[in-house]
């Protein structure tokens, strides 16, 4: 079914050409970064400025989103209340934002649960647009996990009720709204859901003040600082600077000890490359990761190159004691702009080919590098028009000049850390984490191919765009499933599955990097490449969606239904 919202959002993606050749000369001059990155003068102004690690301003110290209270609690259940409404928001230096965020903020107020305990979150819709709100990476019956269409309409509310019946783990909870997830999500509705387990407690892992949730996201500003969602057709929404708990490029100060990060990429469509390096140094900083989407590895893997693809989650220990106090460290984004970190994510000399990646891969940093042509060769530049990537028959074109040049403007630094104290650190990375028992190919009663396209105006899998009237996929309760994910389009994409978590049993016949090994929602499925994961649907009957999590690829029909029980 095609919805008659598609044509609306893909006028985003024309907007966006009609904004590379009419804005040459916008309000903002060079290296304003508040200036919309729409004309050629504006990305080479980027590219420049995006060399100098460390040289945008760290004006905002990051916030720490607050925890939610419950409203009652009673023997078995959590009780909360959100009211999603419009709001203002302090996102960088000059006028406030308008965003729209559960209570009003963005992200949203932290729920924290107990593994076991039920959470029931009244979720009241204070705005103007339907709604529908999905935790992500939950085992949750259908009827609370934020089907596109289950909507919540404008001054009605609803009641998701979440067993927490998982590990803990780093979740989050975002709109799911057919067609509009993409512009929904990226005017502030994402918040983190953490699940806690006492018997994770007894690790003594750095916990309370020194356990800080990450939300990275990538946005562009109006001159008059109020949020600009032009798409791109091909990727989705890419912005110029990145946001960390709803604040440009904030700083934290930290002391010499073990921090735990909990990094979520709540980008609309953006993957990252995570690196840590010390102001003025290119050699990125080694940490530890400790958990995936899923909660904790079986063991900590070091690695100084962190992938993260959009709705990934990677809880890291990072140990500052290493450092003197006053130093400066850079969170920044390996990848260059222009390629997506397409070459990236490939199976060969890419980042999952080892632990930490191969050097070099932050050669996007370097001006000129991140577009790496002339321009006009890609997608938006003055030659827009003759590049056929709407209608798909350029398809050899596209990939060439994707990885060639393109209007998306580099995002290199993400945040920064002030070493400002001394201080004890109580806190340990016992070598066993968790105990990962993997699903295994043998006990696999199933195969499902999911084959990713593009039709030429949408998104596609298995040559299908999304309908809510029609299931795609049956699957039996507690039953391992192989699903075979091939990407036959020229960049990555994210794919996320409702209900279960998996395991991901290879990545083009190769066995996944150890911080892949754990429990995960989401995996990137490179261009040109298969990645094959193993589930099993638990607990719950019902219809349940799976998709790309490029949110503009989900809102242009890139999510099938999966029928699980009967
Ligand atoms: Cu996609």
């Amino acid at each position: 079914m095609m919805n008659p919202n598609r044509a609306t959002t893909t006028l985003f993606g024309i907007g966006w050409i009609a904004a590379a050749t009419s804005c040459s000369s916008g309000p903002g001059g060079a290296g304003d970064r508040g200036e919309h990155a729409s004309s050629v003068a504006a990305l080479s102004d980027l590219v420049s400025s995006a060399s100098l690690v460390g040289d945008p301003p760290f004006e905002i110290a990051l916030p720490i989103p607050p925890v939610l209270a419950p409203t009652s609690r009673d023997a078995s259940t959590d009780y909360y209340g959100v009211t999603i409404r419009s709001g203002l928001a302090q996102m960088r230096a000059g006028a406030l934002t308008p965003i729209v965020g559960f209570d009003g903020i963005a992200p949203g107020p932290t729920i924290v649960a107990t593994r076991a305990r039920t959470v029931q979150v009244t979720q009241h819709n204070a705005w103007t647009e339907n709604l529908s709100i999905h935790n992500h990476g939950h085992k949750v019956e259908a009827s609370s996990d934020g089907h596109p269409t289950d909507y919540v309409a404008p001054g009605a509310s609803k009641v998701y009720t979440y067993p927490n019946d998982q590990n803990a783990g780093t979740y989050w909870y975002h709109d799911h709204t057919m067609d509009v997830t993409g512009p929904h999500v990226y005017q502030g509705l994402a918040g983190f859901y953490i699940i806690r387990d006492p018997a994770e407690d007894t690790l003594e892992l750095p916990a309370g003040a020194y356990d800080i949730p990450l939300l990275i996201q990538d946005k562009n500003f109006n001159g008059d600082n109020s949020l600009a969602y032009e798409p791109d057709e091909f990727l989705g929404l890419v912005g110029d600077t990145a946001l960390v708990n709803g604040v440009a490029t904030p700083y934290l100060d930290v002391a010499t000890r073990k921090y735990r990060f909990r990094v979520l990429n709540g980008s609309n469509a953006r993957p990252l490359a995570v690196q840590l390096r010390v102001r003025g140094s290119d050699t990125a900083q080694a940490f530890q990761v400790i958990a995936s989407d899923g909660g904790l590895l079986e063991a900590p893997v070091e690695l100084t190159t962190l992938p993260v693809a959009p709705a990934e989650r990677y809880d890291l220990v990072v140990d500052f004691s290493q450092y003197p106090v006053g130093t400066k460290l850079d969170v920044v984004n390996a990848f260059d702009g222009a390629s997506f970190g397409v070459s990236d994510w490939s199976d060969a000399g890419g980042l999952w080919s080892g632990v930490g990646g191969p050097p070099g891969i932050g050669v996007g940093r370097s001006p000129g590098i991140g577009f790496g042509g002339p321009p006009g060769i890609g997608f938006g530049g003055p030659n827009a028009g003759d590049v056929s990537w709407l209608d798909g028959t350029d398809w050899g074109d596209d990939a060439t000049s994707l990885g060639g040049a393109g209007p998306v403007p580099a995002l290199t630094n993400l945040m920064e850390f002030v070493v400002a104290r001394s201080e004890a650190d109580p806190s340990v990375v016992p070598t066993r984490l968790g105990n990962v028992q993997r699903l295994e190919l043998g006990d696999a009663v199933g195969t499902k191919q999911i084959v990713f396209g593009f039709d030429g105006t949408d998104w596609t899998l298995n040559d299908l765009t999304y309908d809510p009237a029609r299931l795609d996929v049956n699957s039996e309760l507690d039953q391992i499933y192989v699903w075979s994910l091939t990407n036959q389009s020229p960049i990555p994409h994210p794919f996320h599955k409702h209900l279960a978590q998996f395991n991901v049993l290879d990545i083009n016949g190769r066995a996944p990097p150890s911080f892949m090994s754990g429990w995960k929602d989401t995996v990137m499925v490179p261009p040109g490449s298969t990645v094959r994961i193993l589930f099993k649907d638990e607990t719950f009957s019902g219809t349940y969606v799976f998709h790309c999590h490029n949110l503009e690829h989900e809102d242009h029909g890139m999510m099938l239904q999966e029928q699980v029980g009967r």
